[in-house]
């Protein structure tokens, strides 16, 4: 009974939530997918990993988030929108979707948003507090129509580190997972370039790695064998860091 009432009182709040954006036709199309809910909700009751990593209070938010890895995106194109204020970058959902997305910023800005403190945890050692709010991946992931047979999420990022394209790479479970958002804000002002502007992932569970800055694409395929050195991220095929980086 009592998980019933869950059920129920989380399919109201997401119903509600949908109803709240605009009627554009991509959100059109998001609230359309997010009706298809049965998996995001299938696995936020319980049947995929469903432990949250703790959040802080806002006192206990850094006074300064400390960029890692790469701090800047040195491309002509990457100049440009910042120039721009990122109004042109598009984020893509392609691969093993039934309907591939292109969404601008304003789109990610008007979808359902979550706003979450939590800790970073570097491996090299460090680790700081910060506010990030973005919608979460599972609700774009509906409104794609991720296919059967997909059982990987591919971010793709503009930067390159030593020639190399950055990227990374989660399973279904934390992509689904309600603390995974596509984050747009830190510490409530738009994303700065050090920290990934003008999206980034945030995986919260898993090691500071995970979470991709400068992300242009999310990639649903069956196998990561196939990309790059083939071990999902871009540590992963260098340093030998875990895939699954669990905290
Ligand atoms: N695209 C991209 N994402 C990245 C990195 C990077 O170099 N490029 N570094 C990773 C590492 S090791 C960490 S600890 C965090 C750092 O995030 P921050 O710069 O906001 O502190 O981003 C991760 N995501
Ligand atoms: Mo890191």
């Amino acid at each position: 009974m009592k998980r019933r009432n869950v059920l129920v009182g989380a399919l109201a709040a997401f119903v509600s939530a949908c109803n709240e954006v605009s009627e554009t036709s991509v959100f059109r199309n998001i609230v359309d997918g997010a009706q298809s809910w049965h998996r995001g909700l299938h696995r936020a009751l319980g049947f995929g990993r469903i432990t949250m990593a703790p959040e802080f209070s806002p006192s206990e938010i850094s006074p300064f988030f400390r960029g890692n890895g790469s701090l800047d995106v040195n491309t002509e194109a990457y100049r440009k929108a910042e120039a721009e204020g990122f109004a042109n970058w598009r984020l893509s959902v392609t691969g093993l979707v039934d309907n591939e997305l292109s969404l601008s910023l304003a789109d990610i800005r008007a979808l359902p948003q979550r706003t979450q403190i939590t800790r970073h945890d570097c491996v090299e050692g460090w680790s700081a507090i910060g506010q990030w709010t973005g919608p979460q991946l599972s609700h774009v992931l509906e409104a794609a129509g991720v296919q059967d047979s997909a059982r990987f999420a591919v971010f793709r990022c503009a930067d390159t580190l030593g020639g190399s394209a950055y990227y990374e790479s989660v399973d279904l479970d934390d992509a689904y997972h309600p603390q995974t958002i596509i984050a747009h804000a830190l510490n409530g002002q738009p994303l700065p370039v050090l920290n990934g502007a003008p999206l980034r992932m945030r995986i919260e569970r898993q090691l500071g790695y995970k979470h991709a800055k400068y992300l242009t694409g999310i990639e649903l395929v069956d196998s990561l064998t196939p990309i790059a050195g083939g071990k999902g991220g871009y540590w992963e095929d260098r340093a030998g860091y875990q895939w699954y980086a669990g905290i």
